[in-house]
């Protein structure tokens, strides 16, 4: 039988999605973005899941766009056709990601490259084992870069570091990655999985809605100015501030208890 191309498990409040095509590390074919556009819109409606982890099986976490398949669709001579692929499968896929109302963990246990690195970006926590590398690789094949990459990457490291990955193609180590702002965490590889685990189960026990919000209010500031910014922090402030979540949390400190998130 032949196995899905992406694996969603849920255990205590974390949705894993795995992209599973290790053979081809992880590279993403149709079915591969069919499913995995799926999976993000079943949890991102499951009121069950407080926290998403997308992780590779096997040695890679994605090595992006599956260029057998591309090859072979170019090959056809259609290219309109092949290109429907950016609009119909990455950009849906990039902007459910993007808009998850929880906060989202891209557990980079392997290379990441192109669109997979892409993938990564979009994540609010890029946890990476130390052997991992990430390389914004469209540029060696020819082709300037999707899947958001040109408005989460110089927003990441800024817009020359930007430029010097996307025009060199090189793989960035996962220490470099850390110390340009590219990671949020490197660990070894041993301790990768335990560290996964807990990290997952910390957000997925957090605020989830505050959580939500601030997502929200990044996106929205890093292309508004500072008044706009401002009466939409104002807006997310009363929202969050009505949650039971918030009057818990207040009331356990002054009773100096630790907090207690139901996610509500
Ligand atoms: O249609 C569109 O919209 C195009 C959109 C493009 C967006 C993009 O994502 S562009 C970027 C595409 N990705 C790449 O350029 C990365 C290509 N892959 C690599 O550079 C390397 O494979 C890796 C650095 C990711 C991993 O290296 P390594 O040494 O661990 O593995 P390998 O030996 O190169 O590959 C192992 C197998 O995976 C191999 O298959 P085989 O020979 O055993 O049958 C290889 O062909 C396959 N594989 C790796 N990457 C891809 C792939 N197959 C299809 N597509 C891939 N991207």
């Amino acid at each position: 039988m032949t196995e899905a191309p992406v694996l969603t498990a849920r255990h205590l409040g974390v949705a894993t999605i795995t992209l599973n095509r290790p053979e081809a590390r992880n590279a993403l074919d149709t079915a591969s973005k069919v499913a995995l556009l799926a999976a993000l819109q079943e949890v991102a409606v499951d009121p069950e899941v407080r926290c998403v982890v997308l992780v590779g099986s096997g040695r890679a976490f994605c090595a992006g766009q599956d260029l057998k398949e591309h090859l072979a669709a170019l090959q056809t001579g259609d290219v309109e056709a092949v290109w429907r692929t950016v609009p119909d499968h990455y950009n849906p896929i990039a902007l459910t990601l993007a808009e998850l109302d929880k906060p989202v963990i891209a557990a980079v246990n392997g290379v990441a490259a192109g669109a997979g690195a892409a993938l990564a970006f979009l994540a609010d926590y890029r946890l990476l084992a130390a052997s991992a590398g990430i390389n914004v690789a469209f540029a060696r094949i020819g082709l300037s870069c999707d899947t958001g990459t040109s408005w989460t990457l110089p927003r990441l490291v800024g817009p020359t570091r930007a430029m010097e990955l996307l025009l060199s193609g090189r793989t960035v180590t996962a220490a470099e990655a850390l110390s340009i702002g590219l990671a949020s965490e490197v660990v070894e590889d041993a301790h990768f999985s335990d560290r996964l685990a807990e990290l997952a189960a910390t957000l997925a026990a957090g605020p989830t809605l505050a959580f939500a919000a601030i997502r929200r209010s990044l996106a929205y500031s890093s292309s508004r100015d500072l008044e706009a910014s401002l009466v939409h922090e104002a807006e997310l402030m009363r929202r969050t501030g009505a949650s039971a979540d918030h009057l818990a949390a207040v009331d356990a400190f002054v009773a100096k208890r630790a907090a207690e998130f139901s996610g509500q």
